[in-house]
């Protein structure tokens, strides 16, 4: 039997140490099924610097790399996998641009989030940006998924 239906797309979200201090997981999480993904694993960890080098290695040497791995494993951050069609770009529109002072209102980063003077920029979530980036992450942080 020929089998056409293709496995949904992934894309992996965190939700920073911002968003957990800041007590929005719950709304993070929200958002993403409101919208309609489905989510499809889900863990909380204190991410070490080995995982996080690995999940940002293409922002090695840039002015902010080390200040984002310092405010990365500054407190717990959740990880999960949503899924669902065309998931990467649709939560990369739910999460709105990485400048939360000029992200869209409505999205999570601007309603959620403003500048607060530190030298990397809080924005609450990281999303995926493409199928290859989707998959390498999903490796990072769910080995075996
Ligand atoms: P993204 O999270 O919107 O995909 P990236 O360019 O991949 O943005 O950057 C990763 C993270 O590094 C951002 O979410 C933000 O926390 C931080 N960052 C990116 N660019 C800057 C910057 O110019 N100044 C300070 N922090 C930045
Ligand atoms: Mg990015």
């Amino acid at each position: 039997m020929t089998n056409t239906a293709s496995s949904p797309q992934r894309t992996l979200v965190l939700i920073k140490p911002d968003g957990v201090r800041r007590g929005l997981v719950g709304e993070v999480i929200s958002r993403i099924e409101k919208k309609g993904y489905s989510i499809s694993a889900l863990r909380m960890l204190n991410a070490d610097r080995n995982l996080l080098e690995e999940h940002y290695a293409e922002h090695k040497g840039k002015p902010f790399y080390e200040p984002l791995l310092e405010f990365m494993t500054s407190g717990p951050i959740v990880a999960l996998i949503a899924q669902g069609e065309r998931v990467i770009e649709g939560f990369r529109s739910l999460a709105g641009t990485t400048d939360p002072t000029v992200a869209a209102p409505g999205s999570i980063r601007g309603d959620l989030a403003r500048d607060q003077g530190t030298r990397v920029v809080q924005n609450i979530v990281h999303g995926s940006d493409s199928v290859e980036s989707a998959e390498r992450e999903i490796r990072i942080f769910f080995p075996g998924l």
